[in-house]
């Protein structure tokens, strides 16, 4: 057998499918030892267990990276957000026939779909990196037409997002596993309505070094997914853990010998509100519709190591081709100085993370409402991709 047969489920039966898969992948979620706080040791690096479990396993869940109050005000911006989206894809107003946000903004904030739909497996889009079909239950007469998918550009969209991109935990991490002088990738926020939320077909993020005779397990840097809800079984990403050390996997291959979508040996990334996972971009992932009664609202901040990017001459999902220079690595790379600034100013009490690349830069890369204007608005038209 070489494909698979999606089948027409209900939302409820589909509900029930997955709670049935999801018994065995929570329990070997649970085993794999591969969650707890950011630690470090006395040295100051990132405690060496946590790098073991990451590189093993491919992701790690940091419990607790956010407090309360954060989480707060982080939720509070998405809804803000949210509130504004167009009601429909193209339109210029929002649910409540005000104008939807997007004034100035270059890049669409907001990426809409069908409730419970899967736009990309199967198809030839993004490269052609989904190539399964994901189960597609129907929904309910009266359910919306369209649902959030994704919010692009996080730390323009919110200022919150842009006060946790500058947390210094996260970025210590992000320096131990990709070196002092990582860079940033892009910022998006993937949302699963409760009961609508799409699925994300499975895939493997990397689409550039597979090849190259220096690959190695973390080629393609990795994504910080910082959970505002709790990440369950049923609404979460799934991996196959330690996929990211064994090259392309052959998705077809996977799902045709599991006889649907639901991978064998699949777990999934379980987490608390306020945890934030770290996920290797090179493993496979995926999510399945959000039947369940649970909302997830994900964060993710991704980083590349350097020398995976400087000089590298490749082609975006959109099939658009660039080399990434110098100049554009060191204009983006100022966001996260804006951000630890933003934090600093926010949470003055907490020690702000020094971020090698741009020692000596802080006063050029301040956080106040010019720099709001002249270097954050339309940032993500620098977001690089490997
Ligand atoms: O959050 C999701 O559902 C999908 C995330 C994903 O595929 C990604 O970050 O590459």
């Amino acid at each position: 057998m070489d494909t698979i047969t999606t089948t027409t489920l209900s939302a409820a039966d589909h509900a029930q499918v997955m709670a049935e898969y999801s018994r065995a992948g929570e329990a070997r979620a649970r085993a794999l030892g591969n969650r707890g706080p950011i630690r470090f040791g006395a040295d100051g690096k990132l405690d060496p267990a946590i790098l073991d479990a990451y590189w093993t396993n491919g992701f790690y869940v940091f419990e607790g990276t956010v407090d309360p109050e954060e989480l707060a005000e982080l939720r509070a911006d998405v809804e803000d957000v949210l509130a504004r989206a167009p009601a429909e894809p193209g339109s210029s107003v929002d649910r409540n026939g005000r104008p939807a946000l997007g004034e100035g903004i270059i890049k669409p904030p907001y990426r809409l779909a069908k409730p419970l739909s899967d736009s990309l497996g199967g198809t030839t889009k993004n490269n052609g990196r989904h190539p399964v079909a994901m189960e597609q239950p129907t929904l309910g007469k009266d359910g919306p037409a369209w649902t959030v998918e994704l919010l692009d550009g996080n730390l323009h969209l919110m200022d919150a997002c842009l006060r946790l991109y500058g947390h210094p935990g996260l970025l210590a991490v992000a320096a131990a596993i990709n070196g002092d002088d990582f860079v940033p990738y892009n910022e998006v926020t993937f949302v699963k309505e409760a009961g609508l939320g799409p699925s994300v077909a499975w895939h493997q993020d990397g689409t550039t070094h597979w090849d190259a005779a220096d690959w190695d397990p973390g080629a393609h840097g990795f994504n910080f997914m910082t959970q505002l809800y709790p990440s369950t079984a049923g609404n979460c990403v799934w991996v196959l853990p330690g996929s990211h050390k064994l090259g392309k996997a052959d998705i077809k291959k996977l799902a045709a010998e599991s006889g649907s979508d639901r991978l064998d040996g699949a777990v999934p990334m379980l987490s608390g509100a306020g945890d934030t996972i770290i996920t290797n971009r090179q493993l496979l992932h995926g999510s399945f519709a959000n039947s369940s009664p649970d909302r997830r609202i994900t964060l993710n901040a991704g980083f590349f190591p350097r020398r995976r990017v400087l000089g590298v001459t490749t082609r975006r999902l959109t099939g658009v081709v660039e080399t990434y220079t110098e100049e554009r690595i060191a204009e983006r790379s100022r966001i996260i100085q804006l951000a630890i600034d933003a934090r600093r100013q926010r949470f003055p009490h907490e020690r702000a993370y020094d971020y090698r690349p741009l020692a000596g830069q802080e006063d050029q890369n301040r956080w106040t409402e010019a720099a709001r204007e002249a270097l954050l608005k339309n940032y993500n038209q620098r977001d690089m991709f490997i």
